[in-house]
């Protein structure tokens, strides 16, 4: 509905004292694309045509797939010839709140992620050290956490990068970051293993790369269905660009976002424009050390589905330019030998739909770093989708601890994971 109109329904819903549902709830703005179904949907060619009209694609069931889409991506998905039905709409809650609802308040806002990081400096000051890495659009410090012995200085150790939350409501991401920093600190006294690694390994934590969208969607007490990041677009009412679209490798190359500023897939006008695309991509290039990136291995964590995935995303074949059939085979055993511990389904991630311009292509195919995407729990929209009960933070965060040693274990050598050599 256009602005005027929507005015006009939101003052006689709060007139006539009518529970608001969110798609009516602009408190703060626009809110994320409502969210449907797609029936009748088998396969990634099909998910992929999908996902070509700019629609987010949520997650994928037995045959139907839920996405998120604007009026325009499900006009087009119609005429594909595909049924979409609209999903109910949450009640929204009291205006204003800025946290998460009182149910939730295990999850950790921005302020309380930036003094949960700060204590973990304080109690651990030789082993983790904060850096701000940059400001997001609205001006929060975006920050990284390193762990290592001698955390202060430089040292010569296989580097791991682990980043969180590129989509707003994807908000157990950050919870992973903060249990990542906690298990490698509190563990480091009494376990061997946790000991060799920290000591042996410099670990990059980035709790919260897209802070403005993750306070947005908490922004009212009702979750708000934000993915993107909080910049306005020239030339449109619409706000945000997909942090996960805008990375500068093949972007935009293959119909796997979207041109439309309102689509929750939008690219953005050039491939890093978004500025916290653009921070934390100047950080991973600051890496590069002696003519050498350092960092050697690196997971995205987001929601939902119970995934691990590997590039590329752009294309659906395994070896092309920039993936060798060694290094493709790296990837699958090293990505199904993480998931044969957490039980998440392991694959590439353009078997799920074609993406481009996402953080692992740009990881793997500009600086050879073996990344690859976590999609955390739950597995299905029935569990809570975007907004599993804070109950399952503990449980779905030690969940990955298994997944992240071994990638730290490996991280000295990738390829040896399939019995190869290193340079
Ligand atoms: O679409 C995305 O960005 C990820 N799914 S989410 O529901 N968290 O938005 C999946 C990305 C898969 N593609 C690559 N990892 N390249
Ligand atoms: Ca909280
Ligand atoms: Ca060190
Ligand atoms: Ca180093
Ligand atoms: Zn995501």
């Amino acid at each position: 509905m256009t602005r005027a109109r929507f005015s006009l329904f939101l003052c006689v819903m709060v007139a006539i004292a009518v529970v608001l549902s969110p798609s009516g709830n602009a408190v703060s703005g626009e809110r994320g694309s409502a969210e449907y179904h797609v029936s009748g949907v088998r396969t990634v060619e099909q998910r992929t045509a999908i996902a070509g009209t700019g629609a987010v694609i949520n997650a994928v069931e037995d045959s139907r797939t839920l996405i998120s889409a604007t009026p325009a991506e499900v006009a087009r998905i119609r005429e594909l010839g595909f049924t979409v039905v609209a999903e109910p709409i949450a009640a929204a809650g009291p205006g204003n709140a800025r946290d998460f609802p009182a149910a939730d308040s295990l999850f950790h806002n921005y302020e309380e992620m930036v003094s949960a990081v700060d204590q973990a400096v304080a109690a651990h000051p030789g082993i983790v050290v904060k850096q701000v890495i940059g400001k997001s659009h609205e001006g929060r410090d975006l920050i990284a956490v390193k762990i290592s012995d001698n955390a202060a200085a430089d040292e010569t150790e296989p580097e791991v990068l682990f980043t969180h939350h590129q989509h707003a409501r994807e908000h157990i991401t950050v919870e992973m970051a903060l249990y990542l920093i906690t298990m490698l600190t509190a563990d480091y006294a009494t376990d061997p293993h946790v000991k060799s690694l920290v000591d042996g390994r410099e670990i990059w934590i980035l709790p919260d790369i897209n802070p403005d969208g993750g306070e947005f969607d908490i922004s009212t007490g009702a979750y708000q269905g934000w993915r993107k990041n909080r910049q306005p677009n020239a030339g449109s009412t619409h706000i945000g660009t997909d942090l996960n679209r805008n990375w500068d490798y093949k972007w935009g190359c293959c119909n796997g976002s979207s041109a439309a500023p309102d689509s929750g897939t939008y690219r953005g006008p050039a491939a890093g424009s978004a500025p916290e695309v653009a921070a934390v991509g100047a950080f991973v290039r600051s890496r590069v050390v002696g003519g050498k990136q350092q960092i050697t291995a690196a997971i995205d964590f987001h929601s939902y589905s119970e995934l691990v995935l590997w590039p590329f995303g752009w294309t659906s074949e395994q070896v092309v330019p920039g993936m060798t059939r060694q290094e493709y085979d790296t990837f699958a055993a090293l990505g199904r030998a993480m998931a044969q511990t957490n039980g998440y389904t392991a694959e590439q991630s353009s078997a799920l739909y074609v993406t481009d311009g996402a953080i692992d292509d740009y990881l793997w195919g500009t600086q050879r770093i073996y990344a690859y995407t976590f999609e955390m729990f739950p597995a299905t929209a029935g569990d809570g989708g975007f907004y599993p009960p804070d109950e399952a933070i503990a449980r779905e965060t030690a969940r990955n601890r298994a997944a992240v040693l071994h990638l730290l274990d490996y991280a000295d050598c990738p390829p040896r994971v399939i019995g190869a050599a290193c340079g």
